[in-house]
């Protein structure tokens, strides 16, 4: 349930009214990062002690804002393909598909094989574990990753010009997992049962891939591309300002593929030429984004690396 009660550790985030607004030299930033850090209540912790108004360091300049919705975008259902990856499979190598395609497809029911159950439990869990009182839930609230795990706002808080509307579980869950006293007791069996489905489902989506790109199904994961996971579980709360902040701003995933469970919650929008254009939730679907190091391979694929992957396919 929502704790409406107000956190004991309540920092004193800069009243967004337009008078402390007016002069730019008496704001200081870092300092109230700080101390809305150190108080360890998180966005959520804000919004239950009844703020009605986005703290200044979370408003987004005015040209990166998000823009007014436009009417005359793409089908996002044509632009992100939806796959069934429950239709039955043949085992005959695929002939080299249009690769520049394969920016993101997903598949509907079942999800991949995920049981139905795995992400209701996972998604109560996670929601429990937000929105359980402010003080029960900042004794987890740190971010270093030392010890596998952290909660914490934005993991580039003291980095970023703008902070973003959302509380984050990290969880590096390969190939060293936290020990599971480590993890919220809220959240721990679901997560390692969450983490169990998602590292099925990428062994499949490499292999799928592989076959797209025309080598063996083992091949990336032969390339190490299965090697390392971190699930990050974002919590994206109520938020008063919509059109000042972001919950995730625009970004490429660092590593090789992100299996996404949207929990039917819109918002999500993929970069299509020059426009944003929205990925509508698709009932008992998984998004897959392609990260950056895939995307490097299928570049380098192309360029320089089909003869030599070739000739090692040959060698089999
Ligand atoms: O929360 C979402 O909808 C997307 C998450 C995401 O893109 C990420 O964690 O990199």
């Amino acid at each position: 349930m929502p704790s409406p009660s107000p956190s004991p550790a309540m920092p004193a985030p800069a009243p967004s009214s337009p008078a402390t607004l007016t002069r730019d030299q008496d704001y200081d930033r870092l300092k109230e990062v700080k101390n809305f850090d150190d108080s360890k209540i998180g966005v959520k912790g804000l919004l239950d002690s009844g703020l009605t108004s986005i703290p200044r360091f979370f408003r987004h300049p005015p040209e990166a804002r998000p823009s007014p919705r436009q009417t005359t975008r793409p089908d996002p259902k044509t632009l992100v393909p939806v796959v069934d990856l429950s239709a039955p499979r043949s085992d005959a190598r695929r002939p080299n598909p249009p690769r520049r395609r394969l920016r993101r497809v997903s598949s509907r029911s079942p999800t991949m094989g995920v049981p139905a159950a795995v992400i209701r439990r996972t998604v109560a869990a996670v929601k429990a574990f937000n929105e359980q009182p402010t003080e029960e839930k900042m004794v987890h609230y740190r971010r270093e990753i030392d010890r596998g795990i952290t909660f914490s706002t934005n993991v580039d808080l003291f980095h970023s010009k703008a902070a973003s509307w959302r509380d984050t579980i990290q969880m590096r869950a390969a190939p060293n997992p936290p020990i599971p006293d480590d993890v919220p007791e809220a959240v721990r069996s679901e997560l390692f049962e969450w983490d169990k489905e998602v590292c099925r489902v990428g062994s499949d989506v490499l292999g799928l891939l592989s076959e797209g790109l025309g080598v063996r199904p083992e091949r990336l994961k032969e390339m190490g591309c299965s090697g390392s996971r971190t699930l990050a579980v974002h919590y994206y709360p109520y938020c008063p300002d919509p059109d000042l902040t972001y919950g995730l701003t625009s970004h490429t995933d660092p590593g090789v593929v992100t299996v996404v469970l949207q929990n039917g919650v819109g918002g999500l929008q993929v970069k299509y030429g020059e426009e944003w254009v929205d990925v509508e939730p698709v009932p008992d679907a998984l998004v897959i984004n392609i990260g950056d190091i895939l995307q490097d391979f299928i570049f380098l694929w192309d360029a320089k690396w089909d003869a030599n992957i070739l000739s090692e396919e040959k060698k089999d």
